[in-house]
């Protein structure tokens, strides 16, 4: 029996295993190295072979290196089905890139390789870090998380990537760091929206360091098993699955620590209707529109929308002692 590398990525939905983690990042990389017993649940990935005349949506490749096998963590359960890759990734929000919903094939021009990303202000260890080199030192991990966008639609993705938390363990934040600010790329050759010079570029976004060691708190550098393309952020971003999807800054180049709360993109735009915390609350509703539903991507159904969009028991200890703040908005 021939038994291939794996070579890296995700393991495609019909082949996950249950197990929340089975073997542990070591176990996974030596199998991987030795090229022998494949672990459970790790497969070749199939994306490699895909044709882009079958998926012209998502990206080719040839310019992502192999990477480690990452498994599903079963600890995060999404309770209902994901949504179909097709409408996750050709129905973004990307403003880099134009304003509509439609921007997949004018994102999809953007070089994802070479990335660097830069860590920088109250660490320990800034440096540059080429976006592969942290993935190999960090290993990759899928988890499927809910996503609900303050328009009142909502999706439900399998994400490849590694918490943030790791990457602080890295740059060790120094005692002072009390927030953190994501830089998205600005790359004028592709980047047609950022002509649209009455919006404040770059795109920052921001969160507490509470909030940026979460558990929760992940780095995407893949989606449905595949690299993570353009329209969606690669090759890098940020998820917040408990707030509203602005704050899940899209194709990182710098990640800044800092004592100063950073003002956003979306808040410096409209500071009533987007605010530094944005938790999603199905009571509070936007001052245009309800946030009571939510509209699912792909069946189009309207499911009710759930506090901290259902992750309450992850994060909600985080906002106990900050009554006084606009946590919902
Ligand atoms: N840099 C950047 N990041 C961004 C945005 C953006 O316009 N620019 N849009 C945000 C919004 S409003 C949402 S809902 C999510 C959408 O992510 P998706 O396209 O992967 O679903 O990305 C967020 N991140
Ligand atoms: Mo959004």
């Amino acid at each position: 029996m021939l038994i291939k590398r794996p070579r890296g990525w995700e393991i495609p939905e019909s082949q996950a295993t249950p197990e929340n983690l089975v073997l542990g990042r070591r176990a996974l990389m030596a199998a991987a190295g030795a090229g022998a017993m494949l672990a459970p649940g790790v497969a070749e990935a199939q994306f490699w072979r895909r044709t882009p005349a079958a998926d012209p949506w998502t990206r080719l490749p040839e310019d992502v290196p192999d990477l480690p096998p990452a498994m599903r963590n079963t600890r995060y359960q999404p309770g209902r089905d994901l949504s179909p890759e097709r409408d996750a990734v050709t129905y973004n929000n990307f403003y880099e890139f134009g304003s509509d919903k439609g921007i997949w094939p004018t994102a999809l021009r953007m070089p994802t390789r070479p990335w660097t990303i830069t860590v920088d202000g109250m660490v320990e260890s800034p440096g540059e870090f080429d976006v592969d080199d942290i993935i190999r030192r960090i290993g990759l991990e899928e988890r499927v998380y809910r996503l609900r966008c303050v328009e009142a639609w909502g999706m439900t993705v399998p994400w490849t990537g590694f918490e943030l938390s790791k990457l602080l363990e890295i740059v060790k934040p120094t005692g002072s760091a009390k927030f953190v600010r994501f830089e998205t790329a600005q790359k004028p050759e592709v980047m047609t929206g950022l002509r649209q010079s009455w919006y404040p570029w770059p795109h920052i976004e921001c969160c507490t360091i509470e909030e940026a060691g979460n558990e929760l708190t992940f780095m995407p550098v893949g989606l449905f098993g595949k690299p993570l393309p353009p329209q969606n952020g690669g090759p890098f971003r940020v998820v917040f699955p408990w707030k509203y999807g602005f704050k899940s800054g899209k194709s990182i180049a710098r990640i800044t620590l800092t004592d100063q709360r950073p003002v956003s993109f979306w808040e410096t735009l409209q500071a009533s209707e987007y605010g530094f915390w944005a938790n999603v609350n199905p009571e509070v509703p936007h001052p245009r529109w309800s946030q009571a539903t939510e509209r699912l991507i792909g069946s189009n159904e309207r499911v009710p929308t759930r506090l901290f969009n259902g992750y309450g028991e992850f994060v909600a200890g985080l906002y106990s002692n900050l009554q006084g703040e606009r946590l919902w908005a």
